[in-house]
């Protein structure tokens, strides 16, 4: 007999909320989460059959599409020779190698497993290299679930931390400043208060966990400024704009050179991946060449790093972002004018192949910003989108991608489907 359908309810008698991540949880947009059978291009398929338009994209790492045949016989060829040595094996050397050459700020790369091991051994790596404790993160930037940046603002800007999650203590949260994204002035107010005392400032160069939210021109080169004059480490957190918004990512398109780098998803083709790295004298501080300890029985696993491989040499041949940024500029264009037509108070904020449409009249820059846009009006278009078979990201304040996979006839498509959810909310 086939295997019953896996129910909503089996999954959330044995996983807490149903999920492996909380955000698949359709917490922000209401009812249960389509269940996922299988991926092709640009489509992604639930257990009864039905089809979507897939914007999601596992959350940024499928900028090729689902199972792009280079991937999927990349990790083939990598299963059949083994799956795991616990060894140094030549594809992670290569995999570097790529990322070295991609990205002129980064001499060595350590992989781990995810974003937020990549995260959190950058600040340990910070925090050596200057012997001081306190670290600047944004209002709305998210660096995976690192305690010490599981972290709000307190009251008033550029204040100590404020623990985000219970089990987060006040021991933890009370080394982490959080200033205002786009706001030199709250990071000058945080060197200020706290001189010759922060390790690190840790930021998204294009935010994208607030919704996307550009810098706005001259707050990267503050930061780097301030970082330089007070010697505190910048690290640009790319896990999702690393060679999503171009081969060489944030720091190649605004031309400001980070201490450290953390990236994550596409660098592993959809599969599990995270790496931090930099200038090769802060790297030659991490074990075993110095004595910042860490380490992972998976990292630079042989077939996230096929995977990686595979996707980073579709990436670096032809035209991809200018393919990408096409597609992306047809479908914000079209939601933006659709929204016009029906009255909705829409922003679309877009760079490249990621975009928020933001349920506000108003520009972003910012968290307050983003929190100016009407949740449960996003939550209708979300399901609307979801009934016409659109699979957009289930939250207001995450990134939508289009992949290499979409065409012209899909972003059509989604356009039409959009038109007919505003018309519903207008
Ligand atoms: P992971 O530990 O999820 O691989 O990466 C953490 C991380 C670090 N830095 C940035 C800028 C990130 O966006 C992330 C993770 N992104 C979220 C969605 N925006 C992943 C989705 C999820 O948590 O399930």
């Amino acid at each position: 007999m086939a295997q019953p359908l896996v129910s909503w309810e089996r999954a959330k008698n044995v996983m807490p909320g149903g999920v492996s991540s909380p955000v698949r949880a359709f917490g922000a947009v209401g009812g249960d989460p389509v269940i996922i059978a299988s991926g092709r291009g640009s489509r992604v398929f639930d257990e009864s059959g039905g089809e979507f338009i897939d914007l999601l994209g596992s959350w940024g790492p499928l900028i090729l599409g689902h199972a792009h045949p280079k991937v999927v016989e990349a990790v083939k060829k990598a299963a059949e020779k083994g799956t795991s040595f616990g060894a140094p094996t030549d594809g992670e050397v290569r995999l570097a190698e790529m990322i070295t050459g991609a990205l002129p700020s980064v001499e060595m790369v350590r992989f781990v497993s995810s974003g937020t091991e990549a995260t959190m051994s950058a600040l340990r790596l910070a925090r050596a290299a200057t012997g001081r404790t306190k670290v600047v993160k944004f209002a709305g930037g998210y660096h995976g679930h690192v305690d010490s940046l599981l972290v709000s603002a307190g009251s008033g800007v550029a204040t100590l931390g404020l623990p985000d999650s219970p089990g987060v203590t006040d021991a933890t949260s009370k080394d982490t400043i959080v200033a205002g994204y786009n706001s030199i002035d709250s990071v000058k107010e945080a060197f200020s208060s706290f001189p010759d005392q922060i390790a690190a400032v840790i930021v998204e160069p294009i935010a994208a966990n607030m919704g996307v939210v550009p810098p706005v021109s001259g707050f990267l080169e503050g930061l780097r400024q301030i970082c330089d004059e007070d010697r505190s480490i910048l690290i640009f957190d790319e896990v999702v704009t690393g060679f999503r918004v171009g081969y060489s990512g944030a720091q190649g398109m605004f031309g400001i050179s980070p201490d450290l780098t953390v990236m994550g998803k596409v660098i592993g083709g959809g599969l599990p991946i995270g790496a931090y790295g930099g200038r090769r004298e802060l790297m030659e501080m991490v074990a075993p060449a110095g004595p910042v300890y860490q380490a992972g029985t998976l990292s630079g696993n042989p077939l996230s790093v096929a995977a990686g491989l595979a996707a980073l040499e579709q990436l670096g041949n032809g035209d991809p972002y200018g393919t990408l940024d096409s597609l992306g500029r047809l479908l914000s264009d079209g939601l933006q004018a659709e929204a016009k037509n029906a009255g909705v108070p829409l922003t679309v904020q877009r760079v490249g192949s990621m975009m928020t449409a933001f349920f506000t009249d108003m520009e972003v820059f910012d968290l307050e910003g983003a929190k100016t846009s009407d949740t449960d009006g996003f939550a209708r278009f979300f399901h609307q989108l979801l009934d016409g078979g659109v699979y957009w990201p289930p939250s207001q304040f995450e990134a939508a991608f289009v992949c290499l996979a979409h065409d012209d006839d899909d972003i059509a498509r989604v356009i039409e489907t959009a038109s007919k959810a505003f018309e519903r909310i207008g």
